[in-house]
């Protein structure tokens, strides 16, 4: 088990509004996921070469580089897959091995120290295949809470961005504007790179010592406040950068933990008084979870809870509004 953090690195997290934990994990221990990931890719590759969209699978190239081989000679089904995993609103690819991710008790005990309560809610992830010369692996510059609604602004919820590879300036890794957290959330604009949302550059908040490259080696997990701004840049190599990020809370910040759609209609529609109910989450399309308890057990879940619960909200999802409305930019 790896050391708990030190005092000195969780006031640099405050203080900051990042910290990067290089040993977060073992190398080894990513290789569950990595796994399980390239089962799904050639799983879903197998489904498009039989129904003739797909001439090969690249399955010699490995988890690193396949799928980019699979883009580069059939775009549309590259693309597919990138979606699959990545999922929208309702999440994306899960497994049991990315669960024991989510629940992995270093990781549980890096946040609990960084949030300051071992009482921890995990709210939803993606996972980003970040394939080379890929535009839409480019992320602008935002803070998450601009994805989440307004009166989670003054909660802390950490963001856990772990690389399955090296992240380097060269893969596009991710860059920070440290120090800038204080700040509250600044205006967001809807239509940025891949339909993200962006902070114009007039309204990035300034810091006399500029963003910094957060460079992360496999085993490493980069975290940040959901007030951090941060983008990511493109990937200038010949393998895919792979990362999944991952969010937690206390459970005292607003979430949806024990609200279930109870009044499902036959097409999977839930009633208003439902959707009222789940408006107090900070993200209501998608479940929270609660991961570490000490005060309730009980209400930690176990995997099969976990994929209840998110069958439930991924049946839910197409009715509800969006989390915050921002203008679109050039507005
Ligand atoms: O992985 C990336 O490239 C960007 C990640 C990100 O923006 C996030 O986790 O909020």
């Amino acid at each position: 088990m790896r050391p708990p953090l030190h005092p000195r690195q969780v006031e640099f997290f405050h203080e900051q509004g990042y910290l990067i934990v290089p040993d977060a994990f073992l190398a080894s221990e990513l290789e569950p996921l990595r796994g399980a990931l390239h089962a799904e890719i050639n799983r879903l590759a197998r489904g498009h070469l039989a129904e003739g969209r797909l001439a090969e699978l690249h399955e010699e190239l490995g988890f690193d580089r396949q799928l980019a081989a699979i883009h580069r000679d059939a775009p549309e089904v590259g693309e597919a897959i990138v979606r699959a995993l990545i999922g929208l609103r309702g999440g994306g690819y899960y497994c049991p091995e990315m669960f024991a991710l989510i629940t992995q008790p270093a990781l549980l005990a890096i946040t609990a120290a960084l949030v300051g309560s071992g009482e921890i809610v995990a709210s939803p992830y993606r996972i980003r295949p970040k394939l080379p010369n890929f535009g839409r692996g480019v992320v602008p510059w935002h803070q998450d809470s601009g994805y989440l609604a307004e009166h989670c602004d003054s909660h802390l919820i950490i963001t856990c961005w772990v690389p399955f590879v090296d992240a380097t300036a060269r893969n596009g890794c991710m860059q920070i504007l440290p120090r800038t957290h204080r700040g509250g959330v600044v205006p967001h604009r809807t239509g940025g790179n891949a339909d993200f949302l962006v902070i114009r550059d007039e309204d990035l908040p300034a810091d006399p010592l500029g963003a910094i490259t957060a460079a992360c080696p496999r085993g490493g997990a980069v975290f940040m406040t959901n007030r951090t701004p941060h983008c990511s840049t493109p990937n200038d190599s010949d393998h895919i950068r792979w990362s999944v990020d991952l969010r937690y809370k206390a459970a005292d910040v607003p979430n949806n933990v024990g609200l279930e759609p109870a009044h499902l209609d036959a097409a999977g529609r839930a009633d208003d008084a439902f959707y009222a109910q789940v408006n107090v989450a900070c993200y209501p399309p998608e479940a929270d979870f609660v991961v570490a308890s000490a005060s309730h057990p009980e209400r930690v879940v176990d995997y099969a809870e976990y994929v209840r619960l998110r069958d439930v909200y991924a049946r839910t999802q197409p009715t509800f509004a969006e989390v915050r409305a921002w203008p679109p930019l050039g507005q």
